[in-house]
């Protein structure tokens, strides 16, 4: 007798893998990255996988690895077990009723359950978000080492190897001024050859951001994002009212519902969309759903996830019609250990996506399992 194939098990795994270097946001210092894995398991063979990050403990969101994991087996994945695999929607209606917040870890169990729907399916994951229309996408590296030679060295060897020509630099541990000479410097010594952008992550006043977002315009940086504190929705209105230079929402935006605030009062030029900060893919291709209906630019941001991560967000992101400001999906990079059987194609400055069911990708079990924390 045929049946629906059903959902046999969740499992989490927390796998910690040391970075390339150390990397330092005004928010915490990252020396490893913390990859909450979850794996879907379906009667008809299908497994699905998906990821939860978030960066520095609870430095940055109010979720943490742990509390991700706990979260998912305690009172997500008895939701799940026993249902109907390929009734995606019915799936994640369930556990939003029964769930309240917990944004990365829907995350992680949306991802799983669309990955296994489209290998099911037989179609790689933007199929089912209404289907691509890029092949690759470009993407910008984050420079964060604290040294302003170290990271013009770095910047140099990411022109050369052709891997990035859009730069990141995180700010706000160092004073307003201090910081502004930093990120000149590395502009002046790039030039035209790269793009570069700065990131706070909610360091500034209002004030400091007035006047470090002068000093940033006049040394010919792009944009600054996301210079004050998350909440303070009517700040980032002024800084982006006084015209000075594009703001980008990134920790302003929690989700669809947060995007229509800033959206309404039009309190920024740009949105980083995120799948972990959105809850998910779906509330991410909300969330730049309302960007597109306010005339706000995209930019696909990242949460520094691994492999299954940046590939869910490349999926999606891969179907949005703009994308003015590109992606920053870097994460695998920023890793020393490969978990992945082929690793991500990254080449030309660009991601290339894979055309094969699902994410596309295939994950080294054998060197997980060793990985993973007992
Ligand atoms: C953030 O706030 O944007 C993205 C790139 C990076 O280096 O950190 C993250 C978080
Ligand atoms: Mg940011």
């Amino acid at each position: 007798m045929s049946s629906t194939p059903h959902i046999q098990a969740v499992e989490t795994l927390l796998v910690d893998v040391p970075t390339i270097r150390p990397h330092r946001l005004s928010v915490a210092t990252m020396n490893h990255q913390t990859l909450v894995l979850v794996r879907v398991q379906c009667s008809d063979g299908i497994e699905g996988w998906g990821e939860a990050t978030t960066i520095g403990g609870l430095a940055y969101g109010e979720e943490s690895p742990e509390s991700i994991k706990a979260n998912i087996d305690t009172y997500i994945a008895p939701l799940l077990e026993g249902q109907d695999a390929g009734a995606v929607a019915q799936r994640l209606a369930r556990v939003a009723g029964q769930v309240q917040g917990n944004r990365f870890a829907k995350c992680a169990i949306e991802t799983a359950l669309y990955d296994a729907q489209a290998r099911r399916l037989g179609v790689p994951l933007s199929e089912l978000f209404g289907g691509r229309v890029r092949d690759s996408l470009p993407i910008a590296w984050t420079l964060a080492s604290g040294d302003t030679a170290r990271d013009i060295a770095e910047a140099e060897r990411m022109l050369d190897l052709r891997r990035h020509n859009i730069f990141k630099l995180k700010i706000g541990l160092r004073g307003v001024r201090e910081d502004v000479a930093h990120v000149a410097a590395i502009k002046a010594a790039l030039g035209s050859r790269a793009s570069v952008r700065v990131d706070a992550n909610q360091a500034w006043s209002v004030t400091e951001a007035l006047d470090g977002m002068r000093g940033l315009a006049d040394a010919g940086v792009d944009m600054v994002e996301q210079p004050i504190v998350a909440h303070d929705k009517l700040g980032l209105k002024r800084l982006t009212d006084a015209n000075i230079i594009p703001i980008m929402a990134d920790e302003a935006l929690h989700g669809p519902r947060d995007a229509f605030e800033v959206a309404a009062t039009q309190a920024a030029d740009i949105f980083a969309v995120k799948i972990n900060q959105s809850g998910g893919l779906r509330g991410a291709a909300r969330v730049a759903g309302i960007a597109e209906a306010a005339n706000i630019a995209l930019y696909g941001g990242t949460m520094l996830e691994g492999a299954v991560g940046t590939m869910a967000s490349a999926q999606l992101f891969s179907t949005f019609g703009e994308l003015a400001w590109s992606t920053e999906l870097f994460g695998p990079l920023l890793l020393t250990e490969e978990i992945l059987q082929e690793p991500l194609q990254y080449r030309d400055f660009a991601l290339q996506l894979p055309t094969t069911p699902g994410l596309g990708i295939t994950l080294d079990t054998a060197r997980l399992a060793r990985m993973r924390r007992a």
